[in-house]
């Protein structure tokens, strides 16, 4: 038998040489496949795309792009990376990709250092109404370098008002406008924000990093055609690698590749391009987009379940993958929610809702994603089950009924194994 040409990830050499990290990596790969994973930012990349990750183009220095390296040697990176630009844009229809950005921060960080002078005026939605850190909190780069305006989700509605956007960029004169969000379970009016962008002369930048696996498997409307650049996680829907990705314009190209490198970052991950490109070719196919189509249906379902145990999901229900919910009625808060999922193995995080009257720390709300539950298998079917051992988890303020709830959990998941063994 001939040797295998390629040097990839060895477990049990890791095994030998490091026993205390290999044993925490089987260690996680019980907790994934033991537990039932309702992180909405999470999700199970599949044996290619860790493959990738775990390759020798790791040792690669690639500063620079492709054709334009600062380093000798990047022949075969250089492929990769073009491989993943062009299926970056056939996949989004968009002009540019640059699949550079270790993270998502990483890629909104080089948005505003394309577009935005420190002390200039951006327009965002605010953390405690769904946004994100790099929309303008106080304690990110972007509120202590920026001047950040907020707009938020009506009290009545809970959905964003769009007229609040238009009336404070009318008077803020934003350079750059930006939409998207964490903790945001309903459609965004893409050609809204444009035209408000429009009228004041500002930039629209979509942070679509939750959502764009939905976009990209076509079962929700796409930010691209509106947007003069859209930055994204690959690691939540789009269940590729943890990194960050840019889409613009052709007009703005330069600009976003400058920013990324060399404003922004040194060298490129090229294990992490590459295992970009495998996710993005996994995407592009039919049962990613069933995929994507699932995962909305069971977000639906779960949240309809959620509410037939008395918890309400804020505005009403959700278009996307994420639920988020509110307890108040249930008299749990966040943190204890976590906590009483947690110790019978279902992960899910405490969330701020709108107005919520507690700390973040504490809040008043729980967020649930589809993502990795789908990956597993599971159908709209199963998304009641799952809200009853969430409720009774909840209820179950003694846990007294842990042990029966955490074997249910076990039972449930075994059905549908991640990583089958
Ligand atoms: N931490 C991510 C999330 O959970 O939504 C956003 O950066």
């Amino acid at each position: 038998m001939t040797e295998t040409p390629f040097w990839g990830p060895d477990f049990e050499q890791l095994a030998q040489e490091d026993p205390e990290i290999s044993g925490i990596l089987l260690s996680e790969l019980d907790r994934l496949r033991d537990g039932l994973q309702l992180i909405a930012s999470e999700n199970f990349t599949s044996p290619a795309v860790l493959a990738a990750l775990g390759s020798t183009l790791s040792n690669k220095y690639a500063e620079g792009y492709p054709g334009k390296r600062y380093y000798g040697g990047c022949v075969e990176v250089d492929k990769a990376e073009v491989i993943g630009i062009e299926r970056a844009k056939a996949l989004f229809g968009a002009e540019h990709a640059n699949l550079q950005p270790h993270s998502g921060a990483s890629a909104n960080i080089a948005a505003y250092g394309a577009f935005v002078k420190p002390g200039e005026t951006v327009l965002a939605m605010s953390l405690p109404h769904g946004g994100h850190l790099t929309h303008g909190s106080r304690v990110n780069f972007s509120g202590k370098w920026f001047n950040v305006v907020s707009y938020g989700v009506r009290e009545d509605t809970e959905l964003i008002d769009y007229d609040e956007v238009r009336q404070l960029a009318l008077e803020h004169k934003p350079r750059m406008i930006i939409c998207g969000a964490t903790a945001y379970p309903r459609l965004i009016d893409f050609a809204a924000f444009r035209a408000i962008a429009d009228e004041v002369g500002a930039i629209l930048m979509v942070d679509a990093a939750h959502f764009i696996g939905l976009v990209a498997g076509k079962a929700i409307p796409s930010p691209v055609p509106f947007a003069d650049v859209v930055t994204f996680t690959t690691h939540k829907v789009l269940r590729g690698p943890r990194g960050g990705m840019i889409l613009c314009r052709e007009e703005h190209a330069k600009a976003i590749d400058k920013a990324v490198f060399p404003m922004m970052q040194g060298g490129p991950l090229m294990h992490g391009v590459a295992a970009k490109a495998v996710a993005l070719k996994e995407a592009a196919s039919a049962s990613y987009q069933e995929y994507a189509r699932t995962v909305i249906a069971n977000a639906q379902e779960l949240c309809a379940g959620l509410a037939a145990e008395g918890m309400r999901p804020v505005s009403g229900g959700t278009d996307t993958h994420l639920g988020l919910i509110d307890l108040q009625e249930l008299g749990v808060t966040g943190t204890q929610a976590e906590e009483r999922c947690d110790r019978v193995g279902i992960t899910l995080n405490k969330n701020a809702i709108p107005f919520d009257p507690q700390p973040p720390m504490v809040a008043s709300g729980i967020r649930v994603g589809t993502p990795s539950v789908t990956t597993q298998g599971m159908a709209p079917g199963d998304m009641k089950a799952i809200a009853s051992l969430i409720g009774r988890a909840l209820k179950d303020e003694s846990g007294t009924e842990a042990d029966e709830i955490r074997t249910e959990v076990t039972e449930l998941v075994t059905r549908f194994p991640a990583y089958p063994r």
